[in-house]
């Protein structure tokens, strides 16, 4: 976001038309994190306190570690077709419509006007009216100036997810995305009656003892390579099964690798059930911007932070992206 607090002209349609329609819907990607929850439920919030109509769906469930966040019940499964009510559809951090699921893009091409607020730098533009501010930290920073240029006073409801969207898009405010900007907008939404060692404790210190469970199946069988610059773990089909651990017990295990002394991209392959292989990257490096090495493989992302679906078996998909990798390793210093 930029540094000032001038009035935003990029919200002035947005603005228009959240004043001039009434039924709302607000979805997000698949596999929702802080930030598409946080995004969710800070823009519901917003549009019920302007008085509208507002349902919010995702094609998965909320993670329990969000579970407190005011109107975190309120998100629901995706209705089997759009409500003949809701006028317009709002997507919150997809940087494509790829990640909302396809029963969710069937939706959202019914919707007769869909709205799309996002800060991933790859946004492809799929709405009637794009959002985008790709130097955002999370795309809770954009409806935070959303809220302020309405000049909406933030409610704590409000404040707490928009609070655990830049929370957890900025790694608890450790990523180089964190500017003054950000930090002024953690300032106000702590004014606002965010208790900062509560809702660190919910996020961060709450984990299911199941997901110990992979964590030690991922320290047991991470590979390190490169001279110890890059890390990576494969998660086989069927791993899951035998270690009676469930999806969420599987998030944000690059996390894990991409801590140790020396490393520069962190990777985890993981087999779905579709055949297809869920690629996590992460780069500690800003010479390395993984959202490039993501985009030789169809996938996109961040510079920091990137993920890609691609087809199988595993161990193809592995060489194919460790190889893209290694090469752009090499080729540092
Ligand atoms: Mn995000």
């Amino acid at each position: 976001m930029t540094e000032n607090n001038s009035s935003h002209p990029m919200f002035n349609d947005l603005i228009q038309a959240l004043k001039q329609y009434e039924h709302f819907a607000v979805i997000s990607h698949f596999r929702p994190d802080g930030d598409a929850i946080g995004s969710t439920l800070a823009m519901g919030l917003l549009l019920r306190h302007l008085g509208k109509n507002v349902q919010m769906w995702n094609a998965d469930p909320v993670p329990q570690r969000y579970a407190f966040l005011a109107a975190a019940g309120d998100i629901t499964p995706l209705p089997l077709a759009l409500p003949a009510d809701v006028q317009v559809l709002i997507c919150v951090d997809s940087g494509d419509l790829k990640r909302i699921g396809n029963e969710a893009m069937e939706l959202f091409n019914k919707a007769p006007f869909t709205i799309n607020i996002d800060h991933h730098h790859t946004n492809t533009r799929y709405a009637t009216l794009n959002i985008v501010d790709g130097g955002a930290a999370a795309c809770g920073c954009i409806i935070h100036a959303l809220i302020r240029e309405m000049g909406v006073s933030l409610t704590r409801p409000m404040a707490e997810a928009l609070y655990t969207a830049i929370n957890t898009d900025t790694g608890s405010f450790q990523y180089s995305s964190t500017t003054p900007a950000v930090m002024r907008m953690a300032a106000e939404l702590i004014e606002a009656g965010v208790d900062v060692g509560d809702i660190n404790r919910r996020i961060w210190q709450e984990i299911p003892a199941t997901s110990f469970i992979t964590q030690r199946e991922v320290l047991n069988n991470m590979v390190v390579e490169e001279q110890g610059s890059i890390s990576h773990y494969s998660m086989p089909a069927g791993r899951k099964a035998e270690l009676g651990v469930g999806p969420e017990d599987c998030k944000d295990l690059v996390d894990i690798i991409r801590v140790m002394q020396g490393v520069k991209v962190a990777v985890i392959f993981e087999d779905l059930e579709n055949g297809l292989v869920r690629v996590s990257l992460r780069s500690k490096d800003p010479q390395v911007d993984v959202s490039a090495i993501a985009g030789m493989h169809g996938g996109g992302g961040h510079c920091m932070a990137s993920g890609i679906r691609m087809r199988g078996p595993l161990a193809d998909a592995r060489e194919k992206v460790l190889n893209s990798i290694r090469a752009v390793v090499r080729s540092l210093s």
